[in-house]
């Protein structure tokens, strides 16, 4: 592995942190407060390319390996992670189903304006029955008799971007009996009748990115709207989360490194009984557990990373980098919560934001639990 970034990634990513320093860093408040990202922000977002980061260049996209994408993930969570999360799904969950098992035409179709931003994608997978157990999802598909359709049937919970998305990836079932084996990928664009967005859910952070339900009511789709043969929803959609797995986990680096600086600049400034706080060896330990943490941490994303660019299997790569990363972050921000003691808890003190807005990280895409699971298996069955 080599740990030298290439030139282009290095220099992509000090012009992102370039961008975050300069346009996303001073309205980190007001995304919190407003609940969204200003338009004028997502256009420069577009105008850098950063729609369509993953996305290959036949499909206007930048064709950037994993290793590129953490690197970028990482300097887009520096300010707050509502950023990297409207980034993400067309990086990510919401394009990757498409770009892994879809047609030619469908993704001629649909991925340039996913690369450009003008469009925006989801990944329709978590119900109210079936989280952990994605496996067990209630949302049927069945085929009309002529064979051209399918009429989609269920709801989904939670879904990121739901309230702003023109194209979900929905994972149903063609035949319950059948569990995992059952599931099949759709491609379902927003104004399809019968697919409506239902409550937008309030959370305890990440408030300028929304979760919303799915409601797919006799949603009749045709048939070249699915991804895949029927049965092949299930390894695609853990294919996709292999993915997602790895992205959070640079997320999180990026947040924790932060994190750690905001704590620095703190402790050397902050005066009592006579002496910045960063002399106390308290204080001066929390640093240094932290800054040890996130080297470790992002060793094992640029590893993961590195052997997915190799075109190996990283399943039990994404899931170590997912949980050592995100449960590190936690810790990174219980310190630094901490470290700035009572204005820590105060709003609009960023240690606070990011302790709330971490904190769903050990949950989504599999929470720590499941990473456990999953590397366990790859440990027991190799
Ligand atoms: N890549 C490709 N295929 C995969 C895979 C992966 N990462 N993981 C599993 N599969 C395949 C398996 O090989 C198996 O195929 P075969 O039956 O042909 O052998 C099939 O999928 C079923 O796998 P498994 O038996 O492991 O399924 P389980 O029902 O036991 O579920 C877990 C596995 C728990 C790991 C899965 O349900 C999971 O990741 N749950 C969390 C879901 C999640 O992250 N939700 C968040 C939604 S997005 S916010």
């Amino acid at each position: 592995m080599d740990l030298n970034l290439p030139e282009d990634v290095r220099m992509f990513g000090d012009t992102v942190r370039r961008f975050v320093q300069r346009e996303l860093d001073p309205i980190a408040d007001e995304v919190e407060e407003s609940g969204h990202i200003p338009e004028a922000v997502v256009q420069s977002m577009r105008d850098l390319g950063l729609f369509g980061l993953v996305i290959p260049e036949q499909y206007g996209g930048l064709d950037l390996s994993a290793v590129g994408l953490c690197v970028v993930m990482e300097e887009l969570s520096r300010a707050n992670l509502c950023f990297r999360i409207l980034i993400t799904t067309n990086n990510g969950i919401g394009s990757l189903g498409l770009l892994y098992a879809g047609t030619e035409e469908q993704k001629r179709r649909h991925l340039p304006p996913l690369a450009s931003g003008e469009k925006i994608g989801c990944f329709a997978l978590t119900e109210p029955e079936a989280g952990s157990d994605a496996a067990s999802l209630r949302t049927t598909a069945t085929a009309t008799a002529d064979g051209d359709h399918y009429i989609l049937n269920g709801s989904k919970i939670w879904i990121t971007n739901a309230d702003r998305a023109d194209y979900f990836t929905v994972m149903a079932t063609v035949d319950r009996k059948l569990g995992s084996k059952g599931l099949t990928a759709f491609w379902v664009e927003r104004d399809t009748p019968g697919l409506t967005i239902g409550r937008i859910e309030p959370k305890m952070g990440l408030h300028g990115t929304q979760v919303a339900e799915v409601i797919l009511e006799d949603c009749r789709v045709p048939t070249n709207a699915r991804l895949g043969a029927e049965g092949e929803g299930f390894g695609l959609a853990m294919r996709v989360l292999d993915h997602g797995r790895l992205s959070i986990a640079a997320s999180a680096v990026g947040a924790a490194q932060r994190l750690v600086e905001a704590m620095i600049d703190h402790a050397n400034t902050r005066v009592q009984f006579g002496k910045p706080i960063a002399r106390n060896q308290a204080i001066a330990w929390m640093l240094a557990d932290s800054a040890t943490e996130i080297e470790a941490a992002r060793g094992l994303v640029r590893m993961a990373a590195w052997k997915k660019d190799q075109g190996e299997r990283v399943t039990r790569e994404c899931s170590m980098a997912k949980l050592y990363c995100t449960e590190m972050a936690c810790r990174v921000a219980d310190r630094a919560v901490q470290v700035f003691g009572g204005m820590g808890y105060m709003r609009g003190n960023i240690a606070e934001r990011y302790y709330r807005d971490l904190r769903v990280y050990r949950l989504y895409e599999g929470t720590s639990e499941i990473q456990r699971l999953v590397i366990a298996r790859q440990l027991l069955n190799p």
